[in-house]
C-alpha cells in the first residue's frame, strides 16, 4: 500500500513537471489580439485607474487594450489652472502608465470651450482679451503641454467640439475673439511644438449632415493651408435610438475621402431611454422612475438590443478598417462612465464594453470568438 502511494506520488510529480514547461490551458485572447491588425483598440482612463487603485480595471486594460487616452487630466482646467501654473502630476502619471505598459497614447485635448481654465480667454475684469493676447495664450499653452510629452504620444485632439450640428461654428470665447481662425492657429501651434505628433479634430454627433459638411470643409481648408491634420475623431457617444447607422457611415466615408484617418474616440452607448423633458412631470415618482428605469440591473430584453446594436457598430468599424485608425471606449467599466451622471444626475447606465463586475459584455465575447475563428480559418487556408 505504502509503495503504491509513493509510486503514485512520483508519477503525479513527473506529470506536473512536464506540464510546467507546457502550459495546458491557452489564455483567452483579448480584444487587442483579435483587432490589433485592423485598428488600435483603446480606452479612456481616469486618475484612479492610472494610480493603480482599481486593479481589476488595470487587468482589463492590459489584456484587452493597446491604446489609452486621459479622460480628464490633460484638459486645460486641470493641467493649466492659472496663467502661471501648470499641474502635470496626473498627466505625467498617465504617460508613465502608458509607457510602462507599452500602450499607444492620445493627448486629450488642447483647445476646448469646456473644462477650460477660467482665466484663459478673459482679463482680470472678466472681459474678453484681445485676439493678440488670446493667440499668445493659446501658443504658450499648446507649446508647453505638447513639448512636455513630445515623442511619447501618438497624437493630440487639437480642437474639440467647435462645430454645431447645423454646421455653424460654436460661439465659444475662442470663436468670439478669433473667429474661425482659432482652429488653424491651434493646429499650427501644435505642429510647431512637435512636428512628429499626429493632430486630430474631435467632435460628437459627427453623423449630422450639417456638421459633416463643415468638418469636411475644415479638413480641406487646413490641408489647403499646408497644415497638418491626420485624423478626424468621431466621439461616438451613441444611444439605442440614435444615430442612424447609415448617416454615421456616410460621415465615416466622407472624412475618409478627404485623405485623413477616421477614429472613434469616445465610444459608449447609453442603454437608457433618451430623456424627453415634456413627460408628465406632475407625477414626480413616475417621472423619476422613467428617468432611471433600471436601478438594479439591465433587463435581458434591453441588454440583447444593446449588445446587438453595439455589435452592429463594431461591424461597421470593421467594414471600414482601411480608413479606421483607432476605436476607443470612453471608460473601462459601466461603473466608471460619465453617462451615470449625464444628462440626469445619479441614474444608472450601462454604456461600456465591460460591466460593473468587470466582465465583458456578450457582444465583446462573441466578437473575440468570431474573429479568433476567422483567424484560425485563414491560417488553415
Ligand atoms: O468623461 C468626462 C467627464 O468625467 C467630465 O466630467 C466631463 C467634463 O466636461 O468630460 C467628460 O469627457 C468628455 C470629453 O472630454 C469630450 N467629449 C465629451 C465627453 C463626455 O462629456
Amino acid at each position: 500500500m505504502k509503495t503504491k502511494l509513493v509510486f503514485t506520488t512520483l508519477l503525479a510529480g513527473a506529470l506536473l513537471g512536464a506540464c510546467a514547461t507546457q502550459p495546458v490551458t491557452k489564455e483567452e485572447p483579448g480584444l487587442k489580439d483579435v483587432l490589433g491588425d485592423k485598428f488600435l483598440i483603446g480606452t479612456a482612463l481616469n486618475v484612479w485607474q492610472v494610480a493603480g487603485q482599481d486593479t481589476a480595471a488595470t487587468a482589463i486594460v492590459k489584456k484587452h487594450f493597446n491604446a489609452i487616452v486621459a479622460e480628464n487630466c490633460m484638459k486645460c482646467a486641470e493641467i493649466h489652472p492659472t496663467e502661471d501654473t501648470y499641474d502635470f502630476k496626473d498627466a505625467d502619471a498617465f504617460v508613465k502608465f502608458g509607457e510602462e505598459n507599452g500602450l499607444t497614447m492620445t493627448g486629450h485635448c488642447l483647445i476646448w470651450h469646456s473644462q477650460l481654465a477660467p482665466w484663459f480667454c478673459v482679463d482680470e475684469k472678466g472681459k474678453n482679451v484681445s485676439p493678440e493676447v488670446l493667440k499668445q495664450r493659446m501658443k504658450d499653452h499648446i507649446y508647453t503641454v505638447v513639448k512636455r510629452y513630445k515623442g511619447k504620444l501618438k497624437g493630440w485632439d487639437v480642437v474639440n467640439e467647435a462645430i454645431m450640428e447645423d454646421g455653424s461654428y460654436r460661439k465659444s470665447k475662442f470663436y468670439q475673439i478669433l473667429g474661425e481662425e482659432f482652429i488653424p492657429l491651434a493646429f499650427q501651434y501644435a505642429h510647431e511644438a512637435d512636428p512628429d505628433v499626429e493632430l486630430y479634430y474631435n467632435d460628437y454627433n459627427m453623423h449630422e449632415a450639417g456638421k459633416r459638411e463643415t468638418v469636411v470643409k475644415l479638413v480641406k481648408d487646413l490641408k489647403a493651408r499646408g497644415l497638418r491634420i491626420d485624423a478626424v475623431g468621431m466621439q461616438g457617444h451613441v444611444g439605442m435610438d440614435y444615430p442612424d447607422m447609415d448617416e454615421f457611415e456616410k460621415s465615416m466615408v466622407a472624412y475618409g475621402n478627404e485623405g485623413v484617418k477616421v477614429m472613434i474616440t469616445e465610444w459608449d452607448m447609453s442603454a437608457l431611454p433618451t430623456v424627453k423633458r415634456s413627460a408628465n412631470i406632475a407625477d414626480t415618482v413616475a417621472f423619476r422612475k422613467a428617468l432611471n428605469p433600471y436601478p438594479d440591473a439591465l433587463p435581458d430584453s434591453v441588454s440583447q438590443v444593446w449588445n446587438q446594436r453595439m455589435g452592429a457598430f463594431m461591424d461597421l468599424f470593421l467594414k471600414h478598417a482601411d480608413i479606421m485608425d483607432r476605436v476607443t471606449a470612453w471608460g473601462v467599466t459601466d461603473g466608471d462612465s460619465w453617462k451615470n451622471g449625464f444628462p440626469v444626475r445619479g441614474r444608472k447606465d450601462y454604456p461600456l464594453l465591460f460591466d460593473r463586475e468587470y466582465q465583458p459584455k456578450p457582444f465583446v465575447t462573441e466578437l473575440i470568438e468570431r474573429l479568433e475563428k476567422e483567424k484560425a480559418e485563414n491560417a488553415a487556408e
